[in-house]
Formats: C-alpha cells, sequence, structure tokens
C-alpha cells in the first residue's frame, strides 16, 4: 500500500456558498481542485481515525471520477469506512439517512443540485457532519480557512473501484462498502406513513398521479416507492433514469423548468396529482389538478395536517421557516400553540432546531419541506406526506389548500429572480439599499407604510451563535413584506432573488393570480431597489 503525500497550492475561491461549494465542471477539473477541497475538509474535521464516512451525489457529470478520488483520500486520510451509494447514488436525503442509520462520524455530498450538469455545466461538493445534515457555518468556515493555506493532501495509490455492484472490499486499510442507494431510504418512509392507505389511494383506479425525476437522482428511489412498494402503474414516474446532464434539463422542480410535468398537470385530462424533485433529491413541487402548491403553503398545510401521518400522530413539537419564506407556518403554529423559528435561507440552520427537538417540521419557499426524520430536506418525503393527507382527507389537493387559506387566511406569495447579474451590480443594488434602510421606517408607499428594515440577523437559540447579513427586510404595518437578497448557489455571476409576500384575511379575495395580488409590492419594490437600473434588466428571468 502506497500512500502518497502530494505537494499543492492553495486556490482562492473555496469559500462554501449557502449549500457546499459549486463551480463549472471545468473548474473542479483543474489539477488538486477537487484534491484540495477535500483534503481542507479532512483537515478540518478531529477524530475520524477508524470512523464511517458516507459518499454519494446525484449521478451528475464527474460524479464517479469525484468519488473515486475522494475514496482514495479518504483512505490515505484513515477513515475505517466508506459506504458508497450504488454507482455512486445518494440523493442528498438518502445520504442524510445512510450517516444516522449507521452512525457515521460524516458524509461527503456530490451535487449542485438544481443547478444544470454536464461537461461544461455545475458541479458541487458539501459536506455533512454526523447528525446527518449539511455542516454548521463553524464548520464551512474552518474548511475554507484549511483550503487557503493547505500545501498537501494525502492519496491513496491504488486502482478506480467497481462503485456498480453491490458489495464490500479493501481499498488499503479502509473497507469500502458499496450499499443499495435505495433501501436505507425506503425503509424510513415505509415508517413515517400509512402506506396501506396510500396504496389504498393509488390503487383504487380513480386517482391519478405523475412524478417527474427530472433525470434527476430520484428516479430509482420514486420507482421503487411508488411503482413497486405503493402499486402505482409503471410509467407513473417520468424522467426515470438519472443522467449525467439531466437530459439537459434544468433539474429544479417549479413551474417554469418542470414544465413537462406543468403542461400534463394543467392539460386536458389531467392526473389528480403531480409531483417533481431536484437534482439530489431534497426539494419538491405539488401539483394538484390544474393547481399549484407555493412551497410556503405546502409546509403550512403540512403542519396544519400533521397529525393524518402516523409519524407525526402525536403532534409537532415546533415549526421552522427561512425567513424568506411567506409566514402562513406561523398563523399554524399559533393555531397549535407551538413554536415557530425563523432562521436564515439554507437547511444548515435548521440542524440545531431539529437536534434539540424544538422544531418538527421545517419548510423553505425554495421548494424545500422536511422534518426530523433526516437533517436535510426531502423531495420524495414531502410527496408521500401529502398523498397521506389526500389520501386521509379523500378531498382534492385544491380543496384541501383553499380549506386551509379559509381557516387561516392566504399568504400571497412570489419570488423573483433576476439571474446573471454582474456581481458589480448585484453588489451596488444592495450597497444602495443599506444606505437606505435607515430612513425608510414610516416612509409610506400608496396605502403601505413601512414598519421595520433590516438587514437579517440571527442568533442560533441552541448554541448561540450569530449569523449576519442574511438578508433585506422591508415590512410594511399590515405585515406585508418584502425580502431582498443575492444567491449563494449560483456559478456564474450574480442572482438578486426579490421576495414578495402579502396577507389576505378574506376569503372573497382568495382567487387572484399573486402577481396580482402582489403588484403593488413589485412596484414598491422597483421604487426602493431600483432593481432594473441596477440589474440592467426588465424583467426577473424567473418567478415562482
Ligand atoms: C437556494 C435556496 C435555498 C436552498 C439552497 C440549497 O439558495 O434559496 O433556500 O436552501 O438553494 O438548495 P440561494 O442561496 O441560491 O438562495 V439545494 O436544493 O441547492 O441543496
Ligand atoms: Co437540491
Amino acid at each position: 500500500m502506497n500512500i502518497k503525500t502530494i505537494p499543492t497550492q492553495p486556490f482562492a475561491d473555496q469559500k462554501p456558498g449557502t449549500s457546499g461549494l459549486r463551480k463549472k465542471v471545468p473548474v473542479f477539473q483543474q489539477p488538486n481542485y477537487l484534491e484540495n477541497f477535500v483534503q481542507a475538509i479532512f483537515d478540518s474535521l478531529e477524530g475520524y481515525q477508524g470512523q464511517t464516512l458516507v459518499v454519494g451525489g446525484d449521478g451528475r457529470y464527474y460524479n464517479r471520477q469525484a468519488i473515486q478520488i475522494i475514496l482514495k483520500m479518504a483512505a490515505a486520510n484513515g477513515f475505517g469506512r466508506v459506504l458508497v451509494g450504488r454507482g455512486g447514488i445518494l440523493s442528498t436525503p438518502a445520504a442524510s439517512c445512510v450517516i444516522r442509520k449507521n452512525q457515521a462520524f460524516g458524509g461527503i455530498i456530490l451535487s449542485a443540485s438544481h443547478n444544470p450538469g454536464g461537461p461544461t455545466e455545475d458541479f458541487g461538493i458539501k459536506y455533512n457532519i454526523g447528525n446527518g445534515g449539511p455542516a454548521p457555518e463553524k464548520v464551512t468556515e474552518a474548511i475554507f480557512a484549511q483550503s487557503k493555506s493547505i500545501s498537501s493532501y494525502k492519496l491513496l495509490e491504488a486502482s478506480d473501484v467497481d462503485l456498480d455492484k453491490v458489495g464490500s472490499f479493501k481499498l488499503g486499510e479502509m473497507a469500502v462498502e458499496v450499499i443499495d442507494s435505495v433501501n436505507d431510504y425506503a425503509q424510513l418512509m415505509e415508517s413515517l406513513f400509512d402506506f396501506d392507505r396510500i396504496r389504498e389511494l393509488l390503487t383504487n383506479g380513480r386517482f391519478r398521479m405523475c412524478m417527474d425525476s427530472m433525470h434527476a437522482v430520484t428516479g430509482p428511489y420514486a420507482r421503487r416507492l411508488f411503482e413497486q412498494r405503493l402499486g402505482a402503474p409503471l410509467g407513473t414516474v417520468m424522467n426515470g433514469e438519472p443522467l449525467e446532464d439531466f437530459g439537459r434539463g434544468h433539474p429544479d422542480p417549479n413551474l417554469v423548468y418542470a414544465h413537462d410535468l406543468v403542461e400534463i398537470l394543467f392539460g386536458n385530462d389531467a392526473p389528480d396529482f403531480g409531483a417533481a424533485s431536484d437534482g439530489d433529491g431534497d426539494r419538491n413541487m405539488i401539483l394538484g389538478r390544474q393547481f399549484f402548491v407555493t412551497p410556503s403553503d405546502s409546509l403550512a398545510v403540512l403542519a396544519a395536517n400533521a397529525t393524518l401521518a402516523p409519524a407525526y400522530r402525536d403532534g409537532l413539537a415546533g415549526i421552522a421557516r427561512s425567513m424568506p419564506t411567506s409566514q402562513a407556518a406561523d398563523r399554524v403554529a399559533e393555531k397549535l400553540g407551538i413554536d415557530c423559528y425563523e432562521t436564515p435561507t439554507g437547511w444548515k440552520f435548521f440542524g440545531n432546531l431539529l437536534d434539540a427537538g424544538k422544531a418538527t417540521l421545517c419548510g423553505e419557499e425554495s421548494f424545500g419541506t422536511g422534518s426530523n426524520h433526516v437533517r436535510e430536506k426531502d423531495g420524495l418525503w414531502a410527496v408521500l406526506f401529502w398523498l397521506n393527507v389526500v389520501a386521509a382527507r379523500q378531498q382534492s389537493v385544491e380543496a384541501i389548500v383553499k380549506e386551509h387559506w379559509q381557516t387561516y387566511g392566504r399568504n400571497y406569495y412570489s419570488r423573483h429572480d433576476y439571474e446573471g447579474v454582474e456581481s458589480d451590480r448585484a453588489n451596488s443594488l444592495v450597497a444602495a439599499l443599506h444606505e437606505q434602510m435607515p430612513s425608510l421606517k414610516g416612509k409610506q408607499f400608496g396605502s403601505y407604510t413601512v414598519d421595520y428594515c433590516d438587514d437579517f440577523s440571527y442568533t442560533d437559540p441552541v448554541d448561540g451563535s450569530v449569523s449576519k447579513n442574511q438578508g433585506i427586510r422591508i415590512g410594511f404595518t399590515d405585515g406585508s413584506r418584502i425580502v431582498f437578497r443575492l444567491s449563494g448557489t449560483g456559478t456564474q455571476g450574480a442572482t438578486v432573488r426579490v421576495y414578495l409576500e402579502s396577507y389576505e384575511p378574506n376569503a372573497a379575495n382568495h382567487g387572484l393570480d399573486p402577481q396580482v395580488a402582489l403588484k403593488d409590492l413589485i412596484s414598491i419594490a422597483e421604487e426602493v431597489a431600483q432593481i432594473r437600473h441596477f440589474t440592467a434588466m426588465n424583467q426577473p428571468t424567473v418567478i415562482t
């Protein structure tokens, strides 16, 4: 066995963003680039000698090559065992599940999530800690610090391992176990939901569903769960073959990118239920027949109906949502008499709340929902949860959401993204907003009066850590909000996100198109932030 220590030089740009390090594939393919980052992860950790590491990814281009490198580096650095998904495949929630089930030290997940894949598209890598969740900021900061001072990395000289057969073998001193990518996860799902009831729904000959895996990682998981375990007809899962370039698609489950599914659910003779998930399987979109469920509403509806699912029969400890996510869930929490936490964007901020038993359900406006069953958001979990609720209530998706609005009022919500903005321009937009911040309070815009304006800062209630500058919020006296933040997951230029929310208690006014209901706020956002001027764009590139 030959462990080599290879000299290297730091790269200056290995700062993890909202969810790991994401760059174009050619950046990762530079000599030593991936190796440096992996060594920086290991160097920031303590006590992993002889321990277990979980490795897997969403199957995108460069997944297999990266895994071969990581296995040889893990062996050279003294891990005792690596569990790797067959074919290198593990969805993000499945990786979280495997880490927890095997009490692994941590895991490395290879994914750029909803970003396109392929030789000139995006690749990503992130580290998850022993609770199965994304590394918290103090860990990602330590990794970044290591990446800036690295001078060598360790690699075992060995030939590539066969990732395509389930089985165990040795790589130097380290054990490698290639595991079935789906088993542990499917078992966990079966323990949470009423599979008998869902099976009855999916096989009664009346209810039809359609699941779009967008040629990304959830194909094998969705087929196993819906078609094999729950008896839905073959073909229920579309685009179910994971492809390295996601069939040249953009595996982001929203109304814009999941257009195949949207056409089916909004077409003639549409099925009753539609769902899609993203590149790495942690996001979800839920559709009813000719009906779209806003992710913020989805969190609120699931929370309000949680006791219908066996796992949550005894109720919820609390709910957590990211700051830009609508306040629909807060209303449910209030009614249930439980706490609702507001965290910065990114799943890593939910970990402590889940570990401490303060929150049971978590959600983000960006099509992410999850619970304490793992420490990642979980796309198929949300789909199963919705099916469980539909099966228990015997109502359509649309009827369930409309009834929810009647009870709690409707939080109209929309996000406007301006993608591919020059970084300097985006930074100027934020700087100009900062300058105005102190003078906005009390200011009148038509019928809206500014109640507060700040840059969101979060103090973790469990460990007291503080995260500043998490997005500029303008709150109005009637509870409406506009939030501005820059994306931390892009790989090219900057993306400006504008989040808009207003509250409508009166059911007679619940039938509006959100863009119409929010039109005043949309123009206030333009007036305050001069979005067109700074971005040099006339309209958002994506509206969700
Ligand atoms: C986006 C979303 C955020 C999500 C993150 C990772 O981040 O807004 O809610 O947690 O992606 O999701 P940003 O910084 O671009 O706004 V995924 O599915 O990429 O792991
Ligand atoms: Co994702």
